[in-house]
């Protein structure tokens, strides 16, 4: 094991006991790619169970008490009871997720879609996604949209964008006290030739003329390969304009595979970038969210895996000697700031991730804990009939 200083072991310490992840309550229910889905046993039938579900995964990790909703996937009647049923099983609701990308009329697009009708349906979803904000008292309205051309003349490229800016300036009026619009961008698919929310610079423009309560969210599955993403979140969070993450791993385009399984390096890069500009602070009111699909492996322990990743990147961010690194930076020594990052990120941090775990009265190994406590058994005979939820329903 490293060795690390009474320092720097407090360090790491005092800022994993504060970090909070929050999960989405799509990665539960089946998932997979246009050619196939492969439906898993014991999968959640609903939005309930896919509560239960990540409350499960917050039992084992301790660190993710927030389960973010996706409207109308997790339409209920009742948001307040929802909300009642996540707090009885020891966790909050989260963001909400708006969907305007999956009904017929939304061919063309919805909030930018040339026909006006379509426009204000969309913009009612979006209004109502506010609704359910209200009664199940979150924070962050999420807002993705898949709307963009798919030809070369196919629309005004500037209509667009007005359309775009008007349809959020009436949901900002909307926001309560106290809630944001958390701006996603995405660079292609599903359309291919433009995207009206492409990148984090189109984001941030219209997240500054909607004002403070609108900021960007970062999917790191949404850049062309090799896009710096860090550089991203660092200029976001000196603008005040980071507003959180949606976590997952890409090989090659928006893959949500689990966060740090394809690069490890770049969420630790990532997470120290959020560590300099002071983006850990509850004040700064960055949202940690996974963002993923679990096609092939079994969902609860992907999502167990998937926080343990974020937590031993943030360890290892946490874990960077700030005075060092300052001091050889500023005597222009390359080689010394480089290796100050290498040496923590080098740092083997599990077993003090370990020991946080049973301090906070958690199995040091959170995947063996769940392998072991039967709730898999249980959700695979009790979850029998119905239709189970999936990508989408
Ligand atoms: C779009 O690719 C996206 O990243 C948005 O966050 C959606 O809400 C989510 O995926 C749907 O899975
Ligand atoms: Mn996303």
């Amino acid at each position: 094991m490293t060795t690390l200083s009474p320092d720097a072991r407090d360090r790491v310490l005092t800022g994993l006991r504060t970090q909070r992840i929050e999960l989405p309550s799509w990665a539960f229910g089946n998932s997979g790619t246009r050619f196939k889905v492969f439906a898993q046993q014991g999968v959640p039938r609903d939005p309930w169970e896919k509560i239960a579900d990540a409350a499960c995964v917050h039992r084992f990790t301790g660190v993710a008490p927030k389960v973010s909703l996706h409207i109308p996937w997790d339409r209920v009647e009742d948001y307040a009871a929802l909300a009642k049923h996540a707090v009885a099983l020891g966790v909050l609701p989260g963001a909400i997720n708006a969907n305007v990308f999956q009904d017929d009329d939304y061919r063309l697009g919805s909030v930018t879609n040339p026909d006006a009708a379509v426009r204000r349906k969309a913009v009612a979803h979006l209004l109502d996604c506010v609704d359910v904000m209200d009664a199940t008292g979150s924070r962050d309205l999420k807002l993705w949209f898949s709307d963009g051309t798919n030809y070369p003349g196919q629309d005004d490229i500037r209509a667009r964008q007005d359309r775009l800016a008007e349809a959020l300036s009436t949901v900002y009026e909307r926001l309560g006290d106290g809630q944001r619009i958390l701006l996603e961008y995405k660079l292609f698919e599903p359309a291919f030739y433009t995207m009206d929310v492409p990148d984090w610079g189109t984001a941030f423009a219209h997240c500054l003329q909607l004002g403070e309560k609108a900021q960007v969210v970062v999917d790191t599955g949404h850049h062309a390969p090799g896009t710096n993403i860090e550089f991203i979140v660092a200029f976001l969070l000196r603008a005040g304009k980071l507003g959180g993450f949606d976590f997952n791993s890409r090989f090659y385009a928006d893959d949500d595979l689990m966060a740090g399984a394809a690069d490890p390096f770049q969420l630790f890069r990532i997470l120290h970038e959020v560590r300099a500009g002071g983006g850990f602070a509850e004040s700064a009111g960055v949202a940690f969210m996974l963002d993923q699909c679990h096609n092939i492996e079994e969902k609860i322990p992907a999502q167990i895996r998937s926080v343990m990743n974020v937590q031993e990147a943030t360890a290892k961010a946490l874990l960077v000697d700030q005075v060092a690194l300052a001091v050889a930076q500023e005597a222009g020594d390359v080689l010394g700031a480089h290796a100050v990052l290498m040496d923590a990120y080098n740092s083997d941090i599990r077993p003090l991730l370990a020991e946080l775990r049973t301090e906070q009265g958690l199995d040091p190994d959170p995947v063996a804990a769940y392998a072991r406590s039967g709730y898999r058994e249980r959700i695979v005979a009790e979850r029998v009939g119905g239709e189970q939820a999936g990508w989408g329903a």
